[in-house]
């Protein structure tokens, strides 16, 4: 996903919170009814490396990702790509989907972030693909792990997962040239019904997204379906993270915004981008700490986040994504 940061949005250098891994939030909410625990970053283990013959997307070594505008021929605007580019597009998103759908099966009260994140990173490996996120802008981690009140780019960490918790696991994978991505939110243990319905309403709000996708609408559309789907329900969703276009590169253009906008560009099949809101059941405001990735929600709200890359197809769209049948 990508990160635009608004002039009201505060980064603050210390992290905001002094006491343990889980502590009750206080906040209006009645302390005594909550089933869930205030997430804040835990110790990070050492970086994992990749095989040699793995080959590596650009900014793998050095962290730095390069302007596309540059590149030749410079890419300034959604790509409309050709069969070819599809058919490479399609392995890499299957292979992110396979991932994100073998993570599911190891989610268990207990397990750590961070072994959630060596699992997926020797199964993208072993898959001959790079893991997306690892040196992203110098992110330390193979996939995204976001709990709770973690709106989204949570760094995988010694963190064991807890009854409760909901957890949107992030998976991009670099597959001959292309990246593919997904995320999914998935509950831990017995979830309260609030957080039930979270979880659920925010694969709604993505799906309502997705679906008036077609050749000749605006992308202005998405946003607005997913926000109107959201506050219907009683939920905001956090305007300060896009989807984007995806390809050879992992963020590019289109930006898609998930809140009202004015982008009035409009799909043609051949486009390949994601629709990844975030929900929250408090405010949209988000706060990043001093890690200088994970996005926190100010007033403490727990986030629920689903994300698919699509392709604009003659008839409308394809989940490039899309789960597995269920065996
Ligand atoms: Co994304």
């Amino acid at each position: 996903m990508m990160f635009r940061i608004p002039s009201s949005l505060t980064l603050i250098k210390e992290c905001l919170f002094s006491c343990g891994n889980s502590l009750q939030i206080s906040s209006k909410r009645c302390l005594s009814t909550q089933t869930w625990s205030y997430v804040k970053p835990g110790k990070v283990s050492e970086r994992l490396t990749v095989p040699s013959y793995i080959p590596l997307p650009p900014y793998a070594l050095t962290g730095e990702v390069p302007d596309l505008r540059f590149l030749n021929p410079p890419i300034r605007q959604a790509e409309v790509k050709n069969e070819g580019q599809i058919g490479l597009m399609r392995r890499s998103c299957r292979l992110a989907r396979f991932v994100l759908d073998s993570i599911e099966e190891i989610i268990r009260v207990g397990i750590t972030t961070d072994e959630l994140d060596k699992f997926a990173h020797e199964l993208i490996t072993d898959n001959a693909a790079y893991p997306s996120p690892l040196n992203y802008r110098g992110f330390p981690k193979s996939i995204c792990t976001s709990v709770n009140n973690v709106a989204c780019h949570g760094i995988p960490d010694d963190r064991p997962l807890a009854d409760g918790d909901i957890i949107n696991v992030d998976v991009t994978v670099y597959l001959s040239g292309f990246h593919g991505d997904c995320s999914k939110t998935f509950l831990v243990g017995n979830v309260d019904e609030a957080g039930k319905k979270l979880v659920k309403v925010a694969e709604e709000a993505m799906m309502a997204g997705i679906e008036v996708c077609k050749p000749g609408e605006h992308f202005y559309r998405i946003g607005k379906e997913v926000s109107d789907y959201a506050s219907d329900h009683g939920y905001t969703s956090i305007g300060v993270f896009a989807g984007h276009g995806i390809g050879t590169y992992f963020h590019g253009p289109p930006d898609i915004f998930h809140i009202y906008n004015r982008n009035t560009a409009k799909m043609e099949p051949g486009m390949t981008f994601t629709v990844e809101p975030i929900l929250s059941e408090g405010q949209a405001n988000v706060i990043i700490l001093n890690d200088e990735w994970t996005a926190i929600t100010e007033d403490g709200s727990r986030t629920a986040q689903f994300e698919n890359t699509i392709l604009i197809t003659e008839e409308g769209y394809e989940i490039l994504t899309k789960p597995y049948p269920k065996r």
